[in-house]
């Protein structure tokens, strides 16, 4: 058998997505997801352009695929490669699923846990707003929920101003100090309110300085926090040992770190305790079962980044993850629309607090190329951030 083709579909049916089938010679196909918010149409170019090297190909091989696709240049590396990557990589675990018939996480050696824990999102204008949100996750069965002041940057960063022209991004405009001043109080409320049984997490989303981190950190080690998130950009990260020598909080990083030797001095120093890289943003399942192999001598635990923009198959390819390494801490988890489950169907189900795995062989999943047509791309942005006098925030 050889893989025939690679179909790049780009839809949005919601929000923009970026999907390969890898078709072989004996009707078989595969899916895979490659989507990176804002960049949908850089990584579909980027598979057209690799999906050459693999025609031909067994589709068997897909450590050796790796290997080709990541080393066929001197230009390697990066989230654009990586992504192209991962979406090959799951569709050929998605192959290899159909031919065994079995499901993905059987081929990477079963289960290890019946579900893997997963947290939602909650925000509000004030306490009382995010109270109630948290408090109707935990009525929907989450163990664990992510609290957030408002937006990223905390609720005084509500003023937003429009792109220059229609289609540019919008500006958020953020001062550290009166964010950092809401955290602690938030949740010195929630845990008086909704007490110690609700795992609570926050997303800093790289917003702070080393010395701002630890601050905030430390105000909140009382709070008992699954994780804190993000509290430093991935370009620092010598930061987090100033945040490790003032706090006991554990850290969360990763969702924009894409090889494995980024995360080596973090390991060996101890300095966090989650990986939030998922298998989508690093080359995919063949990548993340290796990076949380790295990671379990240290008892370093997988935390996969999982918002809107991880479409369906990228879920599905860390729930299988999630269920079969020894380090799994959670799994962050959005549900998705019914136009998106018509697209890409086959999507994981989330019950009481857990996700699991669709049965079927690979990864259970499909795409209806008809009505994913009929959901155009359209180009996207993500806000800039700004500080109150202009300047672009450099964090
Ligand atoms: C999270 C993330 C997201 C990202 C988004 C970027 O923790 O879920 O930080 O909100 O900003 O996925 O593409
Ligand atoms: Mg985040």
């Amino acid at each position: 058998m050889a893989i025939t083709e690679v179909k790049v579909i780009l839809t949005c049916p919601g929000r923009n997505y970026t999907l390969v089938k890898v078709m072989t010679d004996q009707g078989v196909y595969g899916v895979g997801d490659g989507t990176i918010n804002g960049n949908e149409a850089t990584v579909a170019q980027m598979l057209s352009h690799v999906s050459e090297l693999i025609i031909g190909h067994d589709e068997d091989r897909i450590g050796d695929i790796w290997q080709l696709l990541f080393h066929w240049g001197y230009w390697r590396n990066g989230p654009i490669f990586r992504a192209a990557i991962a979406a090959i990589d799951m569709a050929l675990w998605d192959i290899k699923g159909k031919k065994a018939g079995m499901p993905v996480y059987q081929l990477l050696g079963g289960r290890a846990r019946e579900g893997a824990m997963v947290y939602g999102h909650a925000h509000g204008r004030d306490h009382a707003e995010v109270e109630d949100s948290v408090r109707s996750f935990i009525e929907r069965g989450y163990k664990a929920v992510r609290a957030q002041p408002g937006p990223y940057g905390g609720a005084g960063m509500l003023s937003r101003k429009p792109g220059r022209r229609e289609g540019l991004p919008p500006t958020d405009y953020f001062e550290p100090e009166p964010y950092m001043r809401q955290v602690a109080p938030l949740f010195d409320y929630l845990r008086n309110t909704i007490g110690f049984d609700t795992h609570l997490l926050h997303d800093v989303h790289e917003q702070l300085t080393p010395i701002q981190a630890a601050w905030l950190a430390q105000s909140l080690d009382e709070y008992m926090l699954f994780f804190l998130e993000d509290c430093l950009r991935p370009e620092y990260l010598e930061g987090f040992r100033l945040i490790r020598e003032k706090s006991n909080t554990p850290l969360a990083i990763g969702e924009i770190i894409h090889s494995r030797e980024q995360w080596i001095m973090l390991f060996r120093e101890q300095l966090i305790d989650y990986i939030r890289t998922p298998p989508i943003h690093i080359g995919g399942i063949t990548e993340a079962i290796k990076l949380c192999t790295l990671a379990e001598p240290y008892q370093i635990k997988s935390g996969f980044h999982g918002a809107g923009d991880i479409g369906p198959i990228g879920q599905a390819a860390s729930v299988s993850v999630d269920v079969v390494i020894p380090n799994f801490g959670i799994q962050e988890w959005v549900g998705f629309s019914d136009q998106i489950r018509e697209v890409i169907t086959g999507a994981c189900e989330m019950r009481d607090g857990y996700a699991y795995p669709n049965e079927a062989p690979g990864l259970g999943m499909d795409i209806d190329e008809e009505l994913a047509a009929k959901y155009p791309y359209k180009p996207a942005w993500m806000p800039l951030v700004r500080r109150i006098d202009g300047t672009m925030h450099v964090y």
